[in-house]
C-alpha cells in the first residue's frame, strides 16, 4: 500500500500501488495494446478482465491453451472448454485465454518477446483496475545437476554472470533493475509441491540468457567458440552460483514485474541434466508429462487460494 499524501487535506487518500510506472500513460486518450490486438477505445476492459486474480504465462501458444483447459477442469466451470476463445485471436503474436479469475498467456521465447508481451500485460491489469493479482511465469528449462523432470522455483533470477539483476539499454544508457521475485508465494509453491506426487522441487536461482546454444554453453549449436572442458567449467560456476536451471526469460520477467508492483513466481521444470548433454532427447510423452508439473503444482496453489482445496 502506498500512502500518497499530496498536502491538501481534501485530496489525501491511500491506493494500492498501480501496476503502471509511467506517468506519460494519464495523459493518453487511447491505449492500442497492439501485441494482443486490444483498445481502450474499442474494448471495455474493465469488464473484461476485472475480476483476473492471476496470470500464468509460458513460452508455447498451444501449452498455454492446454493449461487455461486444464485450470476449467480444475475449477470445475460449467461451461464448455471449446467456449475458451482466444482473445488475441485478431494477432498471431501471443495467445490469451482466460478461465474464471485465471488469465493464460503465450509470451514466445526470450527477453524481448516476454518483456513486449508483459508491457502490454501490465497496462491491461491497469486499465481493467484489477487488485491483487498473482503472476506466475510456468516453463520449461535446462537443470543443473539435478534430473530431468525436476522442478525449480526461482529463488534468484541471475544473468550470465550470475548477478541477480537485468540490464536494458535505453537511450543509448544501461539501466539495471533487481530481479526480486516474491518470497512468499514461493514459500507456498514449495510447501504444496510437498503435497503432490511427481512433483520433485527445488528453490534455487535461475540463470536467464539471451540464447539457447552457446548463450548456454551448449556444444551443439551451428557454431560454438569454446572446448568441452570450458563449458562443463562455466557450469559448475554457475552451480557454485546457486543455480541449478537456465532459461531465457525469468531475469526481465522478474524485474518489470518488481517495478510494477505485481507478486510474481517462476516455475520452470528441468527437462535435462545439462552436465549430461545439451540435446533434448527425452521422449516426446515423458517430456509433455514433465511440462505439466509446474501447471499442476500453480493450478494446487490458485485452488488453495480459491478456497477450493
Ligand atoms: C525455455 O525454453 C525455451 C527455449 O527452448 C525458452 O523460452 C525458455 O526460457
Ligand atoms: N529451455 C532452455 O532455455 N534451455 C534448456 O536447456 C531447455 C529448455
Amino acid at each position: 500500500i502506498l500512502i500518497n499524501n499530496t498536502g491538501n487535506k481534501h485530496n489525501n487518500y491511500i491506493r494500492q500501488a498501480k501496476y503502471v510506472n509511467n506517468p506519460h500513460l494519464d495523459g493518453m486518450e487511447e491505449d492500442i495494446l497492439y501485441h494482443f490486438s486490444l483498445s481502450t477505445k474499442t474494448h471495455d476492459l474493465p469488464q473484461m478482465f476485472g475480476d483476473v486474480k492471476f496470470v500464468c504465462v509460458g513460452g508455447s501458444p498451444n501449452r498455454m491453451r492446454t493449461f487455461a483447459e486444464y485450470i476449467h477442469e480444475q475449477l470445475e466451470m460449467p461451461s464448455n472448454t471449446a467456449d475458451i476463445k482466444d482473445i488475441c485471436e485478431g494477432t498471431d503474436r501471443y495467445s490469451m485465454y482466460k478461465v474464471g479469475p485465471v488469465l493464460s498467456i503465450s509470451h514466445g521465447v526470450g527477453v524481448p518477446s516476454i518483456s513486449i508481451m508483459l508491457h502490454e500485460l501490465i497496462k491491461l491489469l491497469y486499465h481493467a483496475r484489477c487488485r491483487g493479482v498473482i503472476i506466475f511465469r510456468i516453463g520449461t528449462s535446462g537443470g543443473i545437476g539435478l534430473a530431468a523432470g525436476t522442478i525449480v522455483i526461482t529463488d534468484k533470477a541471475v544473468d550470465s554472470f550470475f548477478r541477480p539483476q537485468f540490464e536494458q539499454v535505453v537511450l543509448g544508457k544501461v539501466i539495471t533493475r533487481s530481479t526480486e521475485l516474491d518470497v512468499d508465494i514461493a514459500q507456498e509453491l514449495l510447501q504444496y509441491s510437498s503435497e503432490l506426487t511427481d512433483m520433485p522441487t527445488v528453490f534455487a536461482n535461475t540463470m536467464c540468457t539471451h540464447d539457447f546454444y552457446e548463450g548456454q554453453g551448449r556444444l551443439d549449436g551451428a557454431l560454438c567458440s569454446f572446448s568441452t572442458e570450458e563449458k562443463f567449467e562455466y557450469l559448475r560456476k554457475a552451480s557454485k552460483a546457486g543455480v541449478r536451471n537456465i532459461e531465457m526469460e525469468s531475469s526481465v520477467f522478474a524485474a518489470m514485474c518488481h517495478v510494477c508492483n505485481l507478486k510474481a513466481a517462476v516455475v520452470c521444470v528441468t527437462l535435462l541434466n545439462r552436465f549430461e548433454g545439451d540435446q533434448i532427447s527425452t521422449p516426446h510423452d515423458i517430456l509433455m508429462e514433465y511440462q505439466q508439473r509446474p501447471q499442476r503444482l500453480v493450478a494446487h496453489l490458485i485452488k488453495k487460494r480459491l478456497g477450493l482445496i
